[in-house]
C-alpha cells in the first residue's frame, strides 16, 4: 500500500489516492528525476539546463515513471486489473515494488490490522504471479515451434527473442539468463515444464531489476526491516514514508517548509506561520526521518536507475570545449542510458540523424575519440560528430 502516494511524491502530480484497493483505474504516467552531479561544477561556468534543472550542482534527470494500480494474486489469469498491470511492466525497464511494512494490508490491498500481515508474502507471490507470467509468454505452443527451430537449425537465442518480442528482453539479459538457467541449448524441444519456468524466473531477474520499497515505515520498525529483507533474497529493500515525502514536497512548494527531495531533513521556513495540527504534523515528520535517515522514497528510485538498471547520465554537447549547444547553452540536455551503451545508440537517443550518420563521439574532458560500439563513460561530456 502506498504506490500511488510514492508516485504523487516522485512526480508531484495529483492523482487520487484512498485507503481502498483499485482507487486508481488507469495508470498514471509522470515524470519523476534521479539527481547526478553537474559537471558545470567542473568549469565554473553556470550551466543551460533545458530538460533537467539543476540546482545547486545537482542535475535533476528525468524519469519516467508509471503508477500501476490493482495487482492481486491471479493477475496473470487476468484477476484485479492484472493484465492491465503486465502490459504496463511488458515495457518498463524496471520496477519498484511498494509493500506495507507495517504489515496492515492484506494481499488483495484491503486494510488490516496492523503486524496481522507479512510484506515479505507480497514479494513472493509478485515474483510467482511474473513467473507464471513470462512462462506463459515462452511457453505457448513451445515443442512444435522449437522441433521446428532445430529442424532449420536456428540459434536458441533467436526463437526465444522472437518469442519474447514486446517484452523488452534485451540480447544481453536473454545470454545471461540462458547462462543461468539449466537447460539443453541445443534441444528446446526436450526442455521440461519445470526448466522452462527456471528460464523464465532468470529473465525476469535479468530484464525486469526490481526494488522493495517497505513502506509506511514510518509505522514499523528495524526487526520489521530486518526480518523483511531476510525472507526476499537478493533484491534490495528500501525503507520509505511515501506520505511523508509527498508532505514535505507540498509543504515546500507551498513554502512552508526547505526540503530537497531525498535530503535527511527539512527545516521550517517561518514556525510562526504553521498552525499548531501543521506544527505537530510537521514534528511527527522529522522524527521518522530522524529515524530512518530521511524518507527513502527518492532514495528508492534512484537505488533502481542507478544500483539496479546501471544507468549512466550523459551531456550530449555541439562544442566540446565549450560544452555548449548551436545556441551556446551550456550543458543544455542530460539524458540516462544504461551504462554499457554503444555511443552510436546514444546518438540515435539525441537525434536520429545523429545516429544514422555517426563517425564519432568525442569525449568533452579528455578529448579523446569514442568509436561507434564503445560505451560513455558515466557522467561524460560528449560530442556526437555526424556526416552532414
Ligand atoms: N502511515 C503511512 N501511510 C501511508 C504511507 N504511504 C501511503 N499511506 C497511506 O496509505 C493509503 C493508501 O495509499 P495509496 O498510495 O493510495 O495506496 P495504493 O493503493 O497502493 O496506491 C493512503 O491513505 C495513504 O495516505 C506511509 O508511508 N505511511
Ligand atoms: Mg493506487
Amino acid at each position: 500500500m502506498g504506490k500511488s502516494t510514492l508516485f504523487n511524491a516522485l512526480t508531484l502530480l495529483d492523482v487520487p489516492m484512498a485507503p481502498y484497493p483499485f482507487t486508481t483505474v488507469e495508470p498514471n504516467r509522470g515524470v519523476a528525476a534521479v539527481r547526478a552531479p553537474c559537471p558545470h561544477t567542473e568549469r565554473g561556468v553556470p550551466c543551460t539546463p533545458g530538460n533537467a534543472k539543476c540546482v545547486d550542482g545537482t542535475r535533476w534527470v528525468p524519469v519516467n515513471l508509471v503508477d500501476v494500480p490493482g495487482l492481486v494474486p491471479g493477475a496473470h489469469e487476468g484477476k484485479g486489473l492484472g493484465h492491465k498491470f503486465l502490459d504496463d511492466l511488458r515495457a518498463a525497464d524496471g520496477f519498484i515494488q511498494v509493500v506495507d511494512l507495517s504489515g496492515a494490508t492484506d494481499p488483495e490491498g484491503r486494510l488490516a490490522p496492523p503486524g496481522s500481515q507479512d510484506p515479505a508474502e507480497e514479494v513472493q507471490w509478485l515474483e510467482e504471479e511474473l513467473v507464471d507470467w513470462v512462462s506463459e509468454i515462452l511457453g505457448r505452443d513451445f515443442e512444435r515451434s522449437a522441433r521446428s527451430v532445430e529442424l532449420e537449425g536456428k540459434k536458441v537465442e533467436e526463437f526465444l527473442q522472437h518469442r519474447l518480442t514486446g517484452l523488452s528482453v534485451g540480447p544481453n539479459a536473454l545470454a545471461a539468463a540462458l547462462r543461468a538457467s539449466p537447460v539443453d541449448r541445443a534441444h528446446p524441444s526436450h526442455w521440461t515444464a519445470a526448466e522452462r519456468r527456471a528460464l523464465a524466473r532468470a529473465l525476469l531477474r535479468a530484464s525486469k531489476p526490481r526494488l522493495i520499497a517497505a513502506n509506511k515505515c514510518d509505522r514499523a520498525d528495524a526487526a520489521r526491516l530486518e526480518a523483511l529483507a531476510g525472507k526476499v533474497g537478493d533484491l534490495p529493500v528500501v525503507p520509505t514514508a511515501a506520505d511523508a515525502e509527498l508532505t514535505l514536497r507540498r509543504a515546500a512548494r507551498a513554502g512552508l517548509v526547505e526540503y530537497r527531495p531525498g535530503g535527511p531533513t527539512f527545516s521550517v521556513r517561518d514556525p510562526a506561520r504553521l498552525s499548531a495540527a501543521q506544527a505537530s504534523a510537521l514534528d511527527a515528520l522529522a522524527a521518522v526521518m530522524s529515524h530512518w535517515g530521511g524518507t527513502g522514497v527518492q532514495s528508492s528510485l534512484e537505488r533502481l536507475v542507478y544500483d539496479r538498471l546501471h544507468q549512466i547520465v550523459i551531456y550530449p554537447v555541439e562544442d566540446e570545449t565549450r560544452w555548449t549547444d548551436t545556441r551556446g547553452r551550456v550543458l543544455p540536455d542530460a539524458l540516462l542510458v544504461p551504462a554499457d551503451t554503444p555511443a552510436r545508440t546514444v546518438a540515435y537517443r539525441v537525434h536520429t540523424d545523429l545516429g544514422e550518420h555517426f563517425i564519432r563521439a568525442i569525449d568533452g574532458r579528455t578529448h579523446r575519440a569514442i568509436g561507434a560500439e564503445q560505451a560513455l563513460p558515466p557522467n561524460s561530456v560528449v560530442r556526437i560528430v555526424a556526416r552532414k
